[in-house]
């Protein structure tokens, strides 16, 4: 069985290799879990709340209308990162077999009241259709945001993703070099010139109008782990919470998770996208895995 449906949660298995799975919640639409060969490429908090009282801390949640906390007209109020990752999304089914293939909408009638009422004045009419597509060694999340509405309304999109790494002082971040990010830790915008991001503290930047051409890998020990392509995702969140904010935070757990994680986080977040009555607009994140025939890339 391709496509597994249960009460809150929906699990595709690879036709090709049963050990290949993804689960993803109702709740949020958020992909918690992405085995290969049973080994898991995701790092989810064991002190997640799936039970939809609060985002999932770890999978990939989803942003949506607004990255972070932000003060501009209509966005003041809601809380960080939206209402997307905390509502109950519904499940379309099954649009293909091989690769198994799904689709998750979210509309104002679903989306989590207490905080869709406070985006602009509460009553933007919108689809979000999540498509999630499980290859043998790739995982691709393509999001289509239609203005339904009668009036035009603004946004920011970003896939939280958290990826799993062997050891976040053996890692490293590539192809940002000479990209220009805001440092979320020191306030400032600067180019990095580093060969590479590494982790010896809490990281939050946000790389701005990165070149959909850079393909940003997470290497380990020299090892590609994970590879991060986008489609129409100009920007790239890079964070590690390390051992104080993880520390802080009730839903994060093991305290020394933060050794296991980084999460690279392609969005649109430099400003926000409009979109006009009618209109439409699509993006991608595609995430292979080490055993794809990518090389380290120095472009
Ligand atoms: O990943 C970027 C970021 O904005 C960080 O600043 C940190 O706040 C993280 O998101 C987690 O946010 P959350 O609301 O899930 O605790």
């Amino acid at each position: 069985m391709a496509i597994d449906q249960l009460d809150d949660r929906v699990i595709l298995t690879s036709e090709s290799n049963p050990k290949t799975q993804l689960t993803i919640l109702n709740y949020g639409a958020t992909v918690i879990s992405w085995k290969i060969n049973s080994e898991e490429q995701l790092w989810l908090s064991t002190a997640a709340k799936l039970d939809g009282s609060k985002p999932v801390r770890g999978g990939i949640p989803l942003v949506f209308p607004v990255f972070g906390k932000s003060q501009a007209e209509g966005f003041k109020d809601l809380p960080q990162h939206g209402f997307a990752r905390n509502s109950i999304w519904e499940f379309l089914g099954q649009t293909k077999a091989n690769p198994p293939t799904v689709q998750f909408a979210l509309s104002p009638e679903l989306a989590n009241p207490d905080v869709y009422s406070k985006w602009d004045k509460g009553d933007n009419d919108f689809t979000l259709l999540l498509t999630v597509e499980l290859d043998d060694q790739e995982l691709k999340t393509t999001i289509e945001v239609e203005n339904t509405d009668k009036k035009a309304w603004k946004f920011n999109w970003l896939f939280h993703t958290y990826l799993r790494v062997d050891d976040i002082e053996d890692s490293l971040v590539n192809n940002l070099p000479g990209e220009t990010c805001y440092d979320q830790i020191v306030k400032e915008t600067y180019v990095d010139k580093h060969p590479a991001v590494d982790f010896d503290k809490e990281t939050d930047r946000i790389y701005k109008q990165v070149p959909e051409k850079k393909i940003l890998q997470v290497i380990d020990k020299g090892n590609v782990l994970h590879n991060v392509q986008r489609v129409n995702l100009p920007d790239v969140v890079v964070w590690n919470p390390w051992i104080e904010k993880s520390g802080g935070m009730g839903d994060f757990e093991p305290k020394n998770g933060y050794l296991n994680m980084v999460c690279i986080e392609p969005g649109h977040v430099h400003d926000f996208v409009e979109l006009k009555p009618g209109e439409s607009w699509k993006a991608s994140q595609i995430i292979s895995t080490k055993n794809k025939d990518i090389q380290l890339l120095s472009i």
